[in-house]
């Protein structure tokens, strides 16, 4: 089981990204639809996510905890090992809250994950809020650049080349080791993917 983290802020882009995601590893690896599980945490009441991503036909679960803090950690480590034991994906991607530092995710599935081969994190940047987010929440977004082993620089179709250099470069003193794409969700070139081979080793 290879385990897909996506951080990043609220609205950033994670769903739009996974459904991408998704879409190339059904397609490239013929992996059925029940191999590749997509695990929704969300604070609103309504699941519009997990709509959008069942109307695909992926299979969606969606994790019911409030706060990323406390409960939903051991609810996310339930899940997984549950489909280890059960459907055992090939692969899940795991879309937490917004507010969600993935580091903390990560270290909680390294103690207690069963049958987790990998997690790669892939860290989304809202291109468009950069400015007021990291004047806003600077450790927020600090702490999920830098667990990223992706990080992409999404909705780049809305700021201009300036802004998109000074963006990377703040990023890349962020994380020096990561791989740092502009893309944009609306309009991807889905063999972005191929740089999942990235990993952390559990
Ligand atoms: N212009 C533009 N809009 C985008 C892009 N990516 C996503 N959006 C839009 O941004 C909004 C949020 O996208 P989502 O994919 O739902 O973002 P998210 O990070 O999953 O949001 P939450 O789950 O609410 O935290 C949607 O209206 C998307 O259509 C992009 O690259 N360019
Ligand atoms: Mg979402």
């Amino acid at each position: 089981m290879q385990v897909v983290i996506f951080g990043g802020f609220l609205g950033s882009g994670k769903t739009s990204l996974i459904l991408s995601l998704a879409h190339y590893l059904v397609g490239e690896e013929g992996t059925e639809g029940s191999k590749l599980v997509i695990l929704e945490n969300e604070i609103g009441e309504v699941g519009i996510d997990n709509k959008v991503l069942q109307a695909g036909g992926y299979a969606v679960r969606e994790l019911f905890a409030g706060c990323i803090c406390c409960t939903l950690t051991a609810d996310l480590v339930t899940t997984l090992n549950e489909l280890n034991e059960t459907i055992h994906p090939a692969w899940v991607i795991f879309e937490p809250t917004g507010l969600a530092y993935p580091a903390k995710i990560i270290e909680t599935l390294r103690q207690y994950g069963q049958g987790i081969e990998r997690i790669v994190v892939v860290s989304v940047v809202d291109a468009e809020r950069w400015e007021e987010l990291t004047e806003i929440t600077p450790a927020l977004v600090q702490g999920q650049v830098s667990s990223g082993d992706l990080v992409l620089i999404n909705k780049c179709d809305l700021v201009g080349e300036e802004s998109l250099g000074a963006i990377r470069e703040a990023l890349r003193e962020m994380n020096p080791g990561a791989e740092i794409l502009s893309v944009s969700a609306l309009n991807l070139d889905s063999s972005i993917w191929r740089k999942i081979d990235v990993c952390q080793e559990v």
